[in-house]
């Protein structure tokens, strides 16, 4: 056999050999390509005699023609094979049900929407929101606030102190939001209205106490604010909260640092059932604490007390979420379980406004 049949055996059955688009490629470039074997043959014509190129000119040039079509053809032939593989690899079962989305399968923890709902209520009576850090100092957290120095009401508090900074300062994880009202007395003139969401920290744990738990405090300051605007503020919150159309709250004086006058406010209800009712029966159940901004925190805010009053007051979410919704145990909140979340959460587009109605 001459050496141009051996050659095209052998790519012959190299190009029947190769199995994907790559490896033909590969053969197309040893055989055709720059360097390659027919096209080192060709590169020999220019130095043959006349009758030489017309018999081995021609065998060579019927190679080069041979060795292409069959390349051509195998290529065709690999890559219609690739397509039909990749059509059968990924076929899509259109009738399979379509997969939820995050945001239908996630929850919104029930202290969230808790806190959503009342600060819809009182941005509805044009109360703003305001925030601050977790983290306060002493002066913050309780002298302004009218907690003097070894007063036993900081006791109370068992509060969590950090380790004293170089100049002796202890900072603490606030008790209460409050001193957020006294920031923003300094930061902005009167009138104000804020309703202050949070965190807040004390040492205590049990089924109904957790030592981070959540408030929402509120402060109105005005020239002429009094507690019977502060009544009327509490009413329409709590018919809207509680989704009744009217409801009968009992003043108890109280004592708070801060206020004076202060209140704790219960509203009447029914226990007698498995859940409560409210607006109806005999039963009172405290839900919040209020009272006069004392003269003493407007003054540590920069207002003077002759010329501005304000009104105050606070609650815990944690309790009126337990509730509202019927859970029975404090900790259950904070244990991070999905499938209690599952049970309690809400769907996230279900947000709280006024207009669709607190809880649909
Ligand atoms: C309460 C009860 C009564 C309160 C007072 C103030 C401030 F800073 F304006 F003086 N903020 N919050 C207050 C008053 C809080 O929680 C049970």
């Amino acid at each position: 056999m001459s050496d141009l049949e051996n050659l095209k055996t052998s790519l012959l059955a190299e190009i029947e050999g190769a199995s994907d688009e790559a490896s033909i490629e590969a053969v197309r470039v040893n055989a055709l390509g720059k360097k390659g074997s027919v096209s080192e043959l060709l590169k020999t014509l220019g130095g043959m005699s006349a009758e030489e190129r017309q018999t081995r000119g021609a065998a060579i040039n019927a190679l080069k023609t041979e060795v292409t079509e069959a390349i051509t053809s195998r290529k065709t032939m690999l890559k219609d094979a690739a397509i039909d593989a990749r059509l059968k690899a990924e076929t899509l079962d259109v009738s399979l049900p379509v997969r939820s989305s995050p945001a239908e399968r996630g929850r919104i923890h029930p202290i969230s929407q808790i806190t959503d709902e009342i600060t819809a209520i009182f941005a509805d009576m044009g109360f703003s929101i305001a925030e601050g850090s977790d983290v306060e100092t002493d002066y913050y957290n309780f002298t302004a606030l009218n907690f003097p120095e070894g007063h036993p009401a900081r006791e109370m508090h068992d509060t969590f102190f950090f380790q004293p900074d170089e100049k002796g300062e202890r900072k603490v994880l606030r008790t209460h939001t409050s001193p957020v009202q006294v920031r923003t007395m300094e930061a902005q003139d009167p009138p104000i209205r804020i309703i202050i969401p949070g965190k807040t920290y004390r040492q205590d744990s049990d089924a109904t106490h957790s030592p981070m738990f959540h408030q929402v405090e509120g402060l109105v300051v005005d020239k002429k604010a009094h507690v019977g605007n502060l009544r009327y503020v509490l009413e329409e919150f709590c018919k809207t909260f509680f989704e009744v159309p009217s409801v009968t709250m009992r003043f108890r004086p109280s004592f708070f640092p801060f206020t004076e006058p202060s209140f704790e406010v219960d509203i009447q209800c029914d226990r007698s059932g498995p859940i409560v009712k409210f607006g109806e029966g005999t039963d009172w159940m405290e839900i919040l604490g209020c009272g006069m901004v004392h003269p003493n925190v407007l003054r540590a805010g920069g207002l003077d007390p002759d010329e501005y009053q304000g009104f105050a007051w606070g609650m815990g979410l944690d309790r009126i979420a337990m509730l509202k919704y019927g859970m029975p145990d404090l900790r259950d909140f904070f244990n991070a379980d999905v499938r209690w979340m599952n049970h309690y959460g809400f769907r996230p587009l279900d947000m709280p406004t006024l207009f669709g109605g607190l809880s649909q």
